[in-house]
């Protein structure tokens, strides 16, 4: 594996030579990528005035006009996809065809996002006085800090960016330290669309590389009026009342702890597709993976032997080879959760199938593993935590009431669905007593969610929505005016207060 002419082609080439800085390992083979200069707390303030300084010039554009940068960024991603699918593999070991799928969410939200810079449209409201007009309008919000997981190391960041930068916001993005080069990969590109647009201030965007440190330093800053972030529950505990301690927003994509409900009447070819794409793609590092299936008792001898069978001829190994579909995971300290998590899953009375390191057939110096499947006798404890591996809890159900109990019974909210050709348990299932995911599905996985749909959940998944729909407003503020163009002052609520 030469990730050099990768680095190059993405003028990238001094990270591979520096010989100072934090090192970016792939997770494929352990070895080493490059090296990038981390952030310092120093820097900070001056990066933040910066992009207060951009936000300003920037939110004087008209909006359509914003969304011309973002047309010509989405036509750089297209130039350079392959590359960048690329990089996004070697650097956190999804699939190929999953980086490319990923740099695909980024074309895709730049499409949409160009369309919404045209339709960034408030209600007019009936005023209850005569001769007034009541109106909201929507204004450009401020600096926008966005943080992101390994996981997704580019798609999240135009989810957000791409919405933002029409919104009239600047940006200030801090990836993960797993996934800097990935971050400076598409700053590059965004600066090929800067430098085509003409007249957008030239920091619009910036990167900060580094750790705790800087990510704090984004959080408690009254500069940056929104903090989007994407991670962990932990993460966001902190995050979340950070920023709310200073009346900033926030916008939270936490994890999650997702279900299918496989029912009697199921088609077990299409669930067992399902389940292998939402359980073992991106080696169950989505927050959407597929962690609980909770399968009708009458299915699951049946389901359960599909499902290890399918398992077991699973080709693991190299990413970036054709035909491979579970790379390695991110780093050993995930395996070793993984590991615990196993454990804890056998002493709470689970029967654990797989889930051990491959070594053969693999590139050596990665962490491959098969992915493990384990069967509950009840949702315990460690079902009912995320942990970022594949591992898929199974557990059986009598009936829909008690199936959609346990579904729900869980700490986190953000996606879901159910297996089912009866219209009454899917209805049931979307009803306001059924799912309570930000995303609920019908004979769908709960991964791989389209960039039409707002994108979020529930519960200690944050709450917070991105992409589709009308999630763009996260990004602006929104502002109610009423006009008076009577000769009167009529006051609202009948309210009389006259001197004479
Ligand atoms: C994430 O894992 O943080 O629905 C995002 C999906 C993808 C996004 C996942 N479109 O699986």
């Amino acid at each position: 594996m030469n990730p050099e002419p990768i680095l190059k082609a993405l003028g990238l080439e001094q990270h591979r030579q520096a010989s100072s800085g934090l090192p970016v390992h792939t997770p494929i083979d352990g070895s080493l990528l490059g090296r990038v200069e981390e952030t310092s707390a120093e820097e900070l303030p001056a990066i933040i005035d910066r992009a207060e300084l951009a936000f300003l010039q920037w939110r004087q554009l008209p909006a359509p006009r914003r969304g011309e940068l973002v047309r010509l960024l989405g036509e750089e991603l297209r130039n350079h996809k392959q590359l960048l699918g690329e990089l996004v593999t070697l650097e956190c070991g999804k699939i190929l065809s999953e980086g490319l799928g990923e740099v695909q969410e980024m074309i895709d939200i730049c499409d949409l996002a160009v369309g919404q810079s045209r339709q960034l449209f408030g209600l007019t409201i009936a005023s209850e006085r005569p001769g007034h007009r009541m109106a909201e309008t929507w204004h450009p919000l401020g600096v926008n800090g966005i943080i992101t997981a390994f996981n997704f190391p580019v798609a999240v960041w135009a989810w957000n960016a791409a919405l933002s930068l029409v919104c009239g916001n600047s940006l200030i993005w801090k990836p993960s330290e797993k996934t800097p080069l990935t971050a400076l990969a598409c700053l590059g590109i965004f600066r090929r669309a800067l430098a085509r647009f003409g007249d957008a201030p030239e920091d619009l965007l910036q990167v900060v590389i580094g750790g705790r440190e800087i990510g704090e330093g984004l959080v408690e800053s009254r500069k940056l009026a929104l903090i989007s972030a994407t991670g962990s529950t932990r993460m966001g505990r902190e995050v979340g009342p950070r920023v709310a301690a200073r009346f900033g927003k926030s916008l939270l994509e936490l994890g999650g702890n997702n279900a299918m409900i496989l029912t009697p009447s199921a088609d077990l070819k299409l669930a067992l597709r399902a389940i292998l794409f939402s359980a073992i793609g991106t080696c169950g590092q989505r927050c959407t993976s597929l962690r609980r299936l909770i399968v009708h008792q009458s299915r699951a001898d049946e389901l359960l032997q599909a499902l290890e069978a399918a398992y077991a001829s699973v080709p693991i190994g190299n990413p970036l080879e054709d035909g491979v579909l579970l790379g390695p995971i991110i780093d050993a300290a995930a395996f070793e959760r993984m590991q615990s998590a196993l454990q804890q899953a056998r002493e709470q009375g689970g029967e654990v199938v797989g889930g051990e390191q491959v070594r053969e057939g693999v590139p050596e110096g990665g962490v491959y593993v098969r992915p493990a499947i384990v069967r509950m006798p009840a949702q315990t404890e460690i079902v009912r935590e995320e942990t970022f591996a594949p591992i898929l809890y199974v557990m059986t159900y009598s009936d829909l009431d008690e199936a959609i109990g346990m579904h729900n019974d869980v700490p986190q909210g953000l996606s879901s669905c159910i297996f089912t050709n009866d219209l009454r348990e899917a209805e049931y299932f979307l009803s306001a007593r059924g799912s309570d995911c930000g995303i609920a599905n019908v004979n769908i996985g709960p991964s791989g969610a389209e960039i039409g749909g707002a994108f979020g959940g529930e519960k200690e998944t944050g709450g917070g929505r991105e992409s589709g729909s009308d999630a763009w407003k996260a990004y602006m503020r929104r502002q109610t005016s009423t006009v008076n163009y009577s000769t009167q002052l009529p006051l609202a609520q009948g309210v009389r207060f006259d001197l004479d």
